[in-house]
């Protein structure tokens, strides 16, 4: 070994151990040559799996061209934070079954019960940006979490934080699919770390669970029927024929994941930052119903729920409460009456919803 490759291995092992302590699981190097990925980022884009996400198409393929977005990229250190609230307990995957299959409790997804990850990601990664420029000298960087212009998945894909899964998310045998993920560009050529190997085999559960087949062939995903764009980036009606099979999901969707395999090997995150609000962890629609807009901006100070905004989160309500009546649940004859009562303030928009919400009823 030649001293510049000794010192190549201190950097990434101290690289390694300034992510951990910030609170990062892994982290990895990818190159910028993404050009394999291009023709599938297209073919995504041409058949308008995006739906109303115009940002995706708007930045073209600078999104696979790393050094295109930010010149003088040649590196790209990817990072993974595990999410899962800290208190989650083992077997967490039945609970969370358990409250699906409750119609008149509200399902919040398990990335957004504690803080807004955006800001947690990013900043940490600054941080760890600024480390590496004080070990080796002045360092041109951005870093990137949840950005529309970058490809996340591909990146931490080719850099050995986990392989695709069939529903297109990153996937590792130490922590399942459980995490976030974040970006580096730096113009420093540190080394590059390898891919993993995929270890989906013949397992299709992440397809065949998917409440509304949204999953249309393995590593395909028409967001316009996914319940976490439904719920959470999708502007105005829903459309009909989906609100059925979302139940009681109001604010994105884990079916995938809870059904996978792998994650079995799910880590809870170590920061506190992730841990579940009372609110949004075990609460019921009513409840969250009774909410007014000022209440639902105060509870949801630094989540990224507060993101979609009340009108949004209040029709997200209603379709989940429609499906209670349908269902029959319990408190269901109470969920109409708190449907009937909001009816005349509510916006066009939301009062659709209510109106449709109340024809689920039997025998409506
Ligand atoms: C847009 C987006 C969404 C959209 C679309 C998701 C999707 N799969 O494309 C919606 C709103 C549905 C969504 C939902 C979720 N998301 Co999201 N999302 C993103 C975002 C911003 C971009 C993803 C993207 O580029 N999609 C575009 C398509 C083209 O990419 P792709 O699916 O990876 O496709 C590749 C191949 O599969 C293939 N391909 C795909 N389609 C086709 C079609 C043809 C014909 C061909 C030939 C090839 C091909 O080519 C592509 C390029 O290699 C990323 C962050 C980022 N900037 O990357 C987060 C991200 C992927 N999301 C994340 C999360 C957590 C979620 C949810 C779990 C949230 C939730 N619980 O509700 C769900 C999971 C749904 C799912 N199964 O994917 C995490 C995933 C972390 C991880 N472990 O991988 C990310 C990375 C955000 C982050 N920083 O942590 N998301
Ligand atoms: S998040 Fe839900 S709706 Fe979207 S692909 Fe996964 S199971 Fe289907
Ligand atoms: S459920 Fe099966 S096919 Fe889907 S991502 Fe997990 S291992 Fe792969």
């Amino acid at each position: 070994m030649t001293q510049g490759d000794r010192a190549e291995l201190d950097l990434t092992q101290a690289l390694r151990d300034w992510a951990h302590a910030l609170g990062f699981s892994q982290i990895g190097v990818a190159d910028v040559d993404l050009s394999s990925a291009e023709a599938g980022l297209s073919a995504w884009l041409q058949a308008g799996f995006h739906g109303q996400m115009d940002y995706m198409a708007r930045h073209g393929l600078k999104r696979a061209r790393p050094a295109e977005l930010v010149p003088g990229t040649v590196r790209v250190i990817t990072a993974r934070m595990d999410y899962l609230p800290r208190q989650t307990p083992a077997g967490w995957q039945a609970i969370e079954w358990q409250r699906l299959g409750q119609p008149a409790r509200a399902n919040v997804s398990l990335y957004a019960r504690g803080r807004d990850y955006h800001k947690v990601l990013r900043a940490r990664l600054q941080q760890l940006a600024d480390r590496l420029a004080e070990a080796i000298g002045p360092l041109g960087h951005r870093v990137f979490c949840d950005s529309a212009p970058v490809l996340e998945v591909e990146l931490a894909q080719r850099s050995g934080l986990g392989w695709r899964g069939k529903h297109t998310l990153t996937l590792s045998r130490d922590a399942g699919s459980t995490f976030f993920l974040g970006e580096i560009y730096v113009d420093a050529p540190l080394a590059l770390s390898a891919p993993v190997e995929g270890h989906c085999g013949r397992c299709e559960a992440c397809i065949q669970a998917c409440p509304t087949g949204a999953i249309v062939a393995p590593y395909r995903l028409d967001a316009r029927r996914c319940i976490s764009y439904l719920t959470i980036e999708h502007d105005g009606p829903i459309p009909e024929v989906l609100r059925p099979q979302m139940g009681n999901r109001i604010y994105g969707c884990d079916d995938c994941q809870l059904v996978c395999p792998w994650n079995k090997f799910a880590e809870p995150s170590r920061l506190v930052d992730f841990d579940a609000r009372a609110a949004l962890a075990d609460a019921t629609l009513a409840e969250l119903w009774g909410w007014d807009e000022a209440r639902f901006l105060r509870e949801m100070e630094g989540s990224p729920i507060r993101r979609i905004g009340f009108e949004r989160w209040r029709r997200n309500l209603a379709v989940a409460m429609g499906n209670a009546l349908a269902a029959r649940a319990p408190g269901a004859q109470a969920l109409a009456a708190l449907l009937q009562a909001a009816r005349p303030q509510a916006s066009a928009m939301v009062a659709e919803h209510i109106d449709w919400a109340l024809a689920q009823q039997a025998g409506a």
